[in-house]
């Protein structure tokens, strides 16, 4: 899924990764003169590694002209990138389907990169060193297993060194979609892996090639035509010029052409596999390792080297592999978190729990349901059906694409697809029944807030009730004994859930109306805070890589609020809902004082009502204030942290987030 723009990044990288190796295999097999499992080692590499792979390739193996195979590859670092190639083709198949495999049974990091690494040496050693071992050496298959082990064994070592802190670190990092083979971003960091690891293998391939331990590239053809024999004829005479300082095999090829020629078939079967054919030329560029004739390899590395740089490899390995668990947690496995995008900045440790990852996670773009536009309004007044005298409200829970500006859309929870959620709007003694459906990812439950209520209708997940699962349903029901301004929200993981949207108002007309405190016009604000950044939304938080720089008043941003239009004398009676849940807002209207007259739904009596232009509206608390328009013009409603009235620390049209405007006309 496209939700990052290394998404389509990757999506072109893997096409030209695809078109590279078709490529790669298309010449291997028809013009390359090497033995299969070379060509098969190519074909892998330049999957795995993409672009790079093909350009290794053609600058260190591909035959430039007919016949010049053997004089090409001579050169030491291209026999290095041949050894390193049969090294990573194996080594590397088996870290990547390890990788794949370690992620959908859902094992931690730290397992799965023990299993990787078993996984590709078996692959490295037991498949391509041995095999191509074989076909150049000759003798048994186990004896190729022994004498490939060592070399093996420092290469994978090495590879795995730059592999490991590169997985270990992408996976875990901010965007674990990459813990997921089902995501393109997975396949990147394995690319990304093999690539770091080729380099990490390279020095020590070209020093046991050097010293004979491993072979690099090789020539092998088959019997053609005579022109291309020709062509290679020259070669070899050139060839067994440099040969004088050890390169017997390439001088002997040539007696052996004629009885290569003889078999029609091109079979490469057993016979040909023998040393004393011929059939292979090891073009190792090591002059000084004094290789013997057919063989074309005698290790000359000394026990002290060699165990050195089984040493050394052995400390990069346990570097690359151990070195990161000290900053992400290894412990966690694709099952625990995989997916889980991070907001840019959040402090992530080694000892940061998947729970807390989760909580954390942007809401996935692959969820969501429905998007709206400025078009469509939150807060909206739900009508109640009436059964058998009581008020039925159905809410369900989903997740949404929501306009809070012209330009900029979130994604949020929402309730019955609109933020903030329905209004609910009763009368004090009213029978209500609430059915809640829950459509999110994630379970909820919805809590009442400030109602007297039996316990089990209270709401709070693990408390009073189960939490409803996703695709399940609650029945929430009571009587309303109390009036005034309440709201309801979700309970369960609550500083992700209503942080995004799941809140709505709760309005309870008094039953005798001469309790109701009235003015002219009634307008309730419901305050949020959110986190956008790469466009993705994570739920705001006030800690570290969660702090909002969206603001919203009833869903909207400013210059996208609403506006007030009264008249000059005309009273508003503004209702302050806290219905976000990190922040406090301390509100404030211009042109004016304001009366408090109604605190957390309790209408205040008169004689302790009191006159204020700013009330903090912390989470959860709400004041109902009594306005007057006293002269004309546009007055503010706003938040006075400054931030808070900026769209992303930008201010549009005078200012921004919570901010509404009332227009009052003489
Ligand atoms: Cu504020």
């Amino acid at each position: 899924m496209f939700v990052q723009p290394v998404d389509y990044f990757l999506a072109v990288w893997f096409v030209l990764a695809g078109l590279s190796t078709a490529y790669v295999a298309w010449d291997q097999f028809r013009n390359n003169p090497e033995p299969v499992v070379m060509k098969w080692g190519f074909i892998l590499v330049t999957l795995y590694m993409g672009p790079l792979g093909l350009l290794i390739y053609v600058l260190a193996d591909k035959e430039p002209r007919p016949g010049e195979h053997e004089a090409f590859t001579k050169p030491l670092w291209k026999q290095g990138v041949g050894s390193t190639i049969h090294c990573v083709a194996g080594d590397a198949t088996g870290i990547i389907l390890a990788a794949a495999i370690t992620a959908a049974l859902g094992l931690p990091m730290w397992i799965d990169l023990i299993v990787e690494y078993v996984a590709g040496f078996a692959f490295g050693l037991f498949i391509f060193q041995s095999l191509f071992m074989k076909s150049m050496m000759g003798g048994t298959y186990w004896e190729n297993v022994r004498k490939s082990f060592m070399p093996e064994f420092i290469s994978m070592n090495f590879m795995m060194a730059g592999m490991a802190p590169i997985m270990s670190f992408l996976m875990m990092g901010s965007d674990m979609r990459a813990m997921e083979p089902t995501e393109l971003l997975f396949w990147g960091v394995m690319s990304f892996g093999v690539i770091v690891g080729f380099i990490a293998a390279y020095p020590a391939n070209v020093w046991m090639v050097a010293r004979g331990l491993k072979h690099g590239l090789m020539t092998e053809r088959e019997p053609e035509c005579d022109k291309a024999r020709e062509g290679r004829r020259e070669h070899a005479h050139s060839g067994a010029k440099a040969g004088m300082v050890g390169h017997h095999a390439y001088a002997r090829l040539d007696e052996h052409a004629n009885p290569r020629h003889a078999n029609p078939s091109g079979n490469p079967g057993p016979g040909h596999h023998g040393s004393g054919h011929g059939s292979f030329r090891g073009n190792g560029g090591g002059e000084s390792r004094g290789s013997h004739g057919g063989h074309g390899m005698e290790p000359d590395a000394t026990v002290p080297q060699l165990a050195a740089f089984g040493g050394v490899s052995v400390l990069a390995l346990a570097l690359g592999m151990i070195a990161p668990a000290n900053w992400v947690n290894l412990t966690l496995s694709a099952r625990d978190v995989g997916g889980a995008i991070m907001p840019p900045g959040m402090i992530m440790d080694r000892d940061t729990p998947a729970a807390a990852m989760l909580d954390m996670a942007a809401v996935h773009p692959r969820e969501i349901s429905a998007s709206y536009g400025l078009e469509v309004r939150g807060d909206r007044r739900l009508e109640p059906r009436i059964e058998g005298g009581v008020k039925v409200f159905d809410l369900e829970t989903s997740v949404i694409r929501w306009a809070i500006l012209p330009d900029v859309r979130v994604d949020a929870y929402a309730i019955n697809g609109q933020v903030p959620g329905p209004r609910l709007h009763i009368r004090q003694g009213d029978r209500v029944r609430i059915n809640v459906t829950n459509r999110l990812p994630e379970s909820t439950t919805i809590h009442w807030h400030g109602l007297i209520l039996p316990n089990e209708m209270d709401g709070p997940a693990e408390i009073t009730q189960e939490p409803i699962p996703p695709g399940g349903s609650y029945r929430y029901e009571f009587t309303a004994g109390q009036s005034g301004t309440y709201f309801y929200h979700s309970h369960d993981h609550v500083d992700r859930q209503q942080a995004l949207g799941l809140y709505g108002a709760l309005i309870i007309d008094p039953a005798a109306p001469q309790d109701e405190i009235t003015a002219d016009h009634d307008y309730v604000i419901q305050l949020q805070e959110w986190l956008m950044r790469e466009g993705l939304t994570f739920p705001a938080m006030p800690m570290d890589g969660g702090q909002p720089n969206y603001f919203t008043i009833n869903g909207r941003a400013y210059p996208s609020t609403d506006t007030i239009r009264m008249k000059v004398g005309e009273t508003l009676k503004v209702r302050f809902i806290g219905t976000n849940n990190g922040f406090i807002h301390p509100m404030h209207i211009h042109g004016g004082p304001f009366e408090v007259v109604a605190r957390d739904g309790e209408n205040i009596p008169e004689s302790a009502r009191f006159l204020a232009d700013t009330v903090n509206v912390g989470p959860g608390q709400r004041y109902d204030v009594v306005w007057q328009a006293r002269r004309p013009g546009k007055w503010l409603i706003h938040c006075h942290i400054g931030h808070h009235t900026t769209n992303n620390n930008v201010e549009e049209k005078g200012g921004g987030g919570l901010m509404v405007v009332i227009d009052v006309q003489s």
